[in-house]
């Protein structure tokens, strides 16, 4: 049996390990199907030593000293940023390629429009020969790492191969990662196989670069086998394949077939002033300001935030029937430009130490900087590519996608609550997207198959964070676009189901619309957002507490003429009322877009959406 021409079967006990793949010195036994696995990959990717993390201190450390020698990372000035390092990519690794993520079920179409998908068979022989080999003269990294507190009912074990340390630090931040995940699966939890290779195999003697990677790149999920295989970049979501490769697309199948949701949400506490706390998670789009506002620091007095995850959360019906989440991640790959202590004072203070940046610029001084960090950039910099830089260059300083790694114990708005087991119960659910025009402030939905209309019908301007032209507009439905492991006509029924549960159980939480981004006539934004974003958080928080009314409009219900708390915000009647303008014309136009986006999934959309597609149809007939 070869690796790449089978899955893998649940469990193969049997399979005695490769003697070369087995651990050594005091390494906790491993489970005999992950020695078997772990064996089959080295056999097939042919790497010189195999090394078993154990997730500690010592080892990381070790990492980084190895990462410095070899010219991926340099170690920024320890006065100004301790324990802190800088690494900068190859230039054509620098950001989530979607164009190279495949889904490949049996069936084409569970893959739906939104995916690449590939014949699994035909997959499986190609990459055999693209991995064949691809770790020659590298160490094999195997990290056994949970997402989810270990030991929560919520969490799952994964086991990632990679060849890159780089790989293997950011890991071991993102998730936890070593031999206490490793005793879960030991344990006998259920886990996934993920094999990474930056697919530059070095020559005996040959020198190795700074930044492996190769110009052919594969991110692949067998959805029906759980599996994953990632080549030739080292670069965030494409390498970290336990953020969206596993916690969103193989999870969001798991979550399918078991009653749950994946989803690419932020998690936050809000307390109020009367000390009343309530749970809120949000989805919007890569790079739309989800970390932002899982740090804000709220502008009106009383109000607090605190954070439990800032990119994905995974959602249960608990044993109590309300709905529950977790932050299944252990750190932050926070997006750097725009970054700043006016914008987000809290990650400014999370980055203090002991982060690990990528593509950003450094100062001559060994800190780092990125565009937005302050108003005016220092008169000389090396930017992302390594070259001197100064503000008549011309170009970015630091690449628009750069990022920081810092574990989420680092943030001093971590709610204590962000570990809890259990995870915590959701009151409401917000949709975002970045759009200029249409969408106003905010709109809360009429019930919940409404929100599930609001959020399968997201459309926002595209971001750095993945390949593709910047700034312009793609329906990016539950901003899952790029992390739905199947086919989103079935996800969006996957939600309505939810729903019915839901409405079972003891509390359908609330669904809101929100849009920071849009524009006035004059082209600028309407809305100041960041910490002022904690008002709308208030009006929500007023809406499930049944003490703010609500005006109906076209796309739900917004705020009356005094509904939003505007005290000490200088905001023009004339901007207010731009903010939740709802142009029926234009509206009719996007209805029709959404219809055409509809279209894609056929038969499997589901009608209660067209449905819904309608009802907005007449409220926006004139
Ligand atoms: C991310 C993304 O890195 O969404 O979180 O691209
Ligand atoms: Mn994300």
């Amino acid at each position: 049996m070869t690796l790449l021409d089978h899955p893998r079967t649940a469990s193969t006990p049997d399979r005695a390990p490769a003697s070369a793949a087995a651990p050594t010195g005091a390494y906790p036994s491993v489970p005999a199907d992950v020695a078997a696995w772990v064996a089959e990959v080295a056999e097939l990717t042919q790497p010189a030593e195999i090394h078993w993390c154990d997730g500690s201190t010592r080892e990381r450390h070790d990492l980084l000293q190895l990462l410095v020698a070899n010219g991926t990372i340099e170690q920024l000035n320890p006065e100004l940023r301790p324990y802190s390092f800088i690494a900068r990519s190859h230039e054509s690794d620098v950001a989530r390629l979607e164009s190279r993520t495949f889904i490949c079920s049996t069936d084409r179409d569970d893959a739906g429009p939104t995916n690449n998908w590939a014949d699994p068979a035909a997959m499986r022989a190609e990459l055999q020969g693209v991995f064949r080999g691809s770790m020659r003269g590298r160490t094999m990294y195997v990290m056994p790492f949970s997402m989810g507190p270990i030991g929560s009912p919520m969490a799952k074990v994964g086991v990632q191969v990679t060849d890159s340390p780089y790989v293997v630090v950011s890991n071991g931040t993102m998730t936890r990662m070593g031999t206490d995940a490793l005793q879960a699966i030991s344990a006998g939890a259920d886990w996934v196989p993920a094999v990474h290779s930056v697919g530059a195999p070095l020559a005996a003697g040959e020198k190795d670069v700074p930044w492996p990677c190769n110009d052919t790149k594969y991110i692949v999920h067998f959805p029906e086998t759980r599996e994953i295989f990632s080549y030739g970049s080292a670069y965030g979501g494409n390498a970290i394949l336990a953020k969206k490769a596993f916690a969103l697309r193989i999870a969001s199948v798991q979550a399918r077939d078991e009653g749950w949701l994946a989803e690419h949400m932020l998690l936050i506490k809000v307390t109020a002033p009367t000390g009343k706390s309530y749970h809120l998670a949000a989805a919007f789009p890569s790079a739309c300001g989800k970390t932002n506002l899982a740090m804000l620091a709220p502008s009106i007095p009383g109000w607090t935030v605190e954070t439990i995850g800032d990119d994905i959360a995974w959602l249960r019906i608990g044993a109590d029937g309300r709905l529950r989440a977790i932050n299944p991640e252990a750190g932050f790959f926070g997006v750097a430009p725009g970054t700043s202590a006016a914008t987000n004072p809290t990650a400014i203070d999370t980055l203090w130490g002991n982060t690990v940046f990528t593509n950003v610029a450094t100062t001559e001084d060994g800190d780092v900087w990125w565009e937005g960090m302050t108003s005016t950039p220092p008169a000389k910099l090396t930017d992302w590519r390594g070259q001197p830089w100064t503000p008549d260059s011309g170009t970015k300083a630091a690449h628009p996608n750069s990022r920081f790694t810092v574990s989420a114990r680092q943030c001093p708005s971590i709610a204590s609550t962000w570990e809890d087991p259990e995870g915590v119960v959701i009151d409401a659910i917000i949709f975002g997207g970045r759009r200029a025009t249409n969408v106003p402030l905010v709109v809360e939905a009429r019930d919940w198959d409404h929100g599930v209309f609001l959020g399968a019908t997201i459309a926002s301007e595209q971001t750095a964070a993945a390949e593709g032209t910047v700034g312009e507009l793609r329906r990016d439905p539950f901003a899952m676009l790029p992390f739905c492991g199947y086919n989103m006509g079935d996800y969006f029924a996957h939600w309505l189901d939810f729903g019915r549960r839901l409405r079972r159980s003891a509390r359908v939480p609330r669904v809101f619309q929100v849009n920071w981004f849009r524009k006035g006539s004059d082209g600028s934004f309407l809305w100041p957002g960041f910490g002022d974003n904690a008002r709308v958080l208030q009006w929500m928080i007023e809406r499930l507490d049944g003490t703010a009314c609500a005006e109906d409009s076209p796309l739900g219900s917004i705020p009356t003429a005094d509904g939003l708390n505007l005290e000490g915000l200088e905001m023009s009647d004339e901007h207010l009322t731009e903010l939740f303008a709802q142009d029926k014309a234009a509206l009719r136009t996007e209805a029709d877009d959404i219809e055409q986006f509809f279209d894609t999934f056929g038969d499997r959309m589901p009608a209660e959406l067209r449905r819904q597609l309608e009802l907005l149809r007449g409220r926006l007939a004139d």
